[in-house]
């Protein structure tokens, strides 16, 4: 691998695996070759071990769900795009944001992979050991004013997973500087709708049925216990 080729793959899985912040940003421009949003794309290192989110997210879950879940999505979506140059020089974030750009014979394909990688990429940076707690700051203050309170945010977006009916994510996202709660589909991207996601919720049963079986609520109450409230902040930070 040349050495300009490994140097910045290196900085973009650093930055997704560290504060993430440079998933979901406009990508306008030249695309980052290789790593979490430039194509090929690579499994992001997490910065964390499979067990350091033990007793919340298991050890058994967190590995196989990065290294056979996602690794399976980065496959799908690198094997797709080998046969569509017009698409290589394209950020995965782009990609997804316009979706009809691409041939309707690898759309649904991108739709699912893409997003697949994107979205659990953003998962993996926005979790970790040292968790939970409440957002200070501007993401504080900006939660606050559009929810009411912290715990009424936690509410809304615990029953957005809830509800979210099968597979699919529960979103805190930002669109034209205002924060909303919203939900999706499959591997479905608030970045379809024009939004920029800061935080997602996996609801897959492959995020928790191991540990929690069918008990989708356990989860969701135990996911607040590894969100990293810095790196949310620092993705709402840039996308502004
Ligand atoms: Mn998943």
């Amino acid at each position: 691998m040349p050495r300009r080729y490994a140097l910045k793959t290196l900085g973009a899985g650093a930055a997704a695996a560290g504060l993430g912040v440079s998933l979901g940003r406009a990508a306008s421009g030249a695309a980052p070759q290789g790593g979490a949003t430039g194509q090929p794309f690579t499994l992001p290192k997490l910065a964390y071990a499979y067990d350091a989110l033990e007793p919340h997210l298991d050890a058994q879950t967190m590995e196989i769900h990065h290294t056979k879940h996602h690794q399976a999505y980065i496959n799908n979506a690198n094997n797709a795009l080998a046969a569509q140059p017009a698409l290589q020089k394209t950020a995965g974030e782009d990609l997804v944001r316009n979706l009809a750009a691409a041939p309707e014979a690898v759309r649904t394909t991108l739709r699912n992979n893409v997003g697949g990688h994107l979205n659990h990429a953003l998962f993996w940076a926005t979790i970790g050991p040292k968790g939970g707690g409440a957002p200070s700051g501007a993401l504080g203050n900006a939660i606050a004013k559009t929810f009411g309170t912290f715990e009424a945010f936690k509410m809304g977006l615990g029953d957005a997973a809830t509800k979210r009916f099968g597979s699919g994510w529960a979103w805190l996202h930002v669109k034209d500087g205002a924060l909303a709660i919203s939900s999706t589909a499959n591997q479905d991207s608030p970045l379809m709708e024009g939004a920029v996601p800061l935080l997602g919720l996996d609801v897959w049963e492959h995020a928790y049925s191991l540990k929690y079986q069918n008990r989708r609520a356990d989860y969701i109450a135990a996911f607040w216990n590894v969100v990293r409230w810095d790196h949310v902040a620092a993705r709402h930070a840039a996308a502004k």
